[in-house]
């Protein structure tokens, strides 16, 4: 490798990445692994070009080439949701929700949001986020009872509020979403319906989920989750927002587009069309199924009491450990995962009561429901036995051998 002579110092931290990588269990729900046609795409000479504007409609010369992937990129992404309109340039997930607002919203216009305490994202209208400070965001959340989505709480909300756009969609909430409902109270009240499908892109997109996008007014995703492409994002619309949407990309909140990311999303949305993953999303679910299953034999709670998709929201509260606790000693063992707020929290966001643990990483390298089955042991070890650290060692050493048959790069 060029950059081990050039730049010793970044060249270790790469490899010592991509040991991490390698020997650890990555649970953290919005990661994955990509490929290396992938990784090729993102580390090519399209790092070096300027191409503001839009396809065949650039403010520089030698776009040729660049139109080419971005057109691809576009063409699959259609193909892959089913939409009308898709703009591939924003740079990631935050920046993408934020030109829908700025496409269908004024300063200081109400919008509805999932808040980020009960499930939903900064972007949804949270008040250190620009999204609410700029516009007048009404949060929704769960029932406390069910802690699954209260669509007649939103609907009573929103007529209530009448809001000038509604946005669904979720980091932490391990249940289906039903958009049909979601776009019917959005049109009840003429709002515009948004959906944010970052998290459960992949599962939309192969069956696996409802997908929006053929009847909702905007869609946004990122595409390193579920997709399995590279950091970035994607809008989706009807043709009627086409011009909206893309003036709110480019000229009013980007600049040049990432042509490098741009060509791997075409190459992930390529990977994505083939039937190898729709088998992927469905393992995924299982994979999910599979750990909360071995969870729950070792008596600890999930939120909603399981999941449908591809991510748990475990509630420590039985377990008399704070979810920053566990989120430390589970990375020490080798196991990744981020502490979470649950529904109804009492407990502060920075040393909340529950981790998030999701399954798109581990089935990317190959494992199934017994590996799952056996993750869910060792995290109930790692936390039953919080204050040993031996044990800890034991966990990562056994994670270290298992790892060897399932080697990422
Ligand atoms: N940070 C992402 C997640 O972990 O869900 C959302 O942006």
């Amino acid at each position: 490798m060029f950059i081990e002579k050039q730049d010793s110092a970044v060249s270790d931290a790469i490899k010592n990445e991509t040991k991490r990588q390698n020997k650890g269990l990555e649970l953290i729900a919005s990661e994955n692994y990509v490929s290396k046609a992938v990784l090729e795409a993102m580390g090519s000479v399209f790092t070096n070009k300027y191409s503001e504007g839009y396809s065949h409609k650039r403010y520089y010369s030698g776009n040729e080439f660049v139109d080419i992937i971005e057109d691809l990129a576009i063409e699959r992404a259609k193909q892959l949701f089913n939409a009308e309109h898709v703009n591939v340039q924003p740079y990631s997930g935050s920046p993408a929700n934020q030109a829908v607002y700025i496409a269908f919203l004024n300063l200081g216009d109400k919008f509805m949001g999932m808040s980020l305490a009960m499930g939903g994202h900064l972007t949804h209208g949270h008040k250190v986020s620009v999204s609410g400070m700029h516009y007048n965001a009404i949060p929704y959340g769960v029932s406390k009872e069910t802690e699954t989505i209260d669509y007649d709480e939103i609907r009573e909300i929103a007529q209530k509020e009448k809001p000038k756009l509604i946005v669904s969609g979720a980091t932490a909430y391990p249940r289906k979403i039903d958009f049909k409902k979601l776009k019917e109270i959005a049109d009840e009240i003429e709002a515009v319906s948004f959906a944010d499908i970052a998290h459960i892109a992949g599962l939309c997109c192969t069956g696996f989920h409802e997908n929006p996008v053929p009847f909702f007014d905007v869609v946004s995703t990122t595409t390193h989750k579920t997709l399995r492409g590279p950091r970035g994002a994607i809008i989706m619309c009807k043709e009627e927002h086409a011009q909206k949407i893309d003036k709110a990309v480019f000229p009013c909140l980007q600049g040049g587009p990432h042509d490098h990311i741009n060509a791997a999303k075409a190459v992930a949305f390529g990977e994505a069309l083939k039937p190898d993953f729709k088998k992927y999303a469905e393992q995924v679910i299982k994979n999910a199924k599979a750990l909360g299953e071995s969870l729950q034999d070792f008596d600890f709670r999930l939120v909603s009491g399981g999941t449908d998709n591809h991510l748990l929201l475990v509630d420590l509260t039985n377990k008399n450990i704070p979810g920053k606790e566990a989120e430390t000693i589970l990375d020490e063992s080798g196991i990744y995962c981020n502490k979470n707020m649950i529904p109804f929290d009492t407990q502060s966001p920075f040393n909340p009561s529950g981790i998030r643990l999701g399954s798109p990483a581990l089935t990317s390298r190959g494992f199934k429901e017994d590996e799952m089955k056996q993750v869910g042991e060792w995290i109930n070890r790692v936390i039953e036995n919080k204050s040993d650290e031996s044990i800890r060692k034991k966990v990562k050493e056994e994670i270290k051998e298992l790892c060897k048959n399932f080697v990422i790069y």
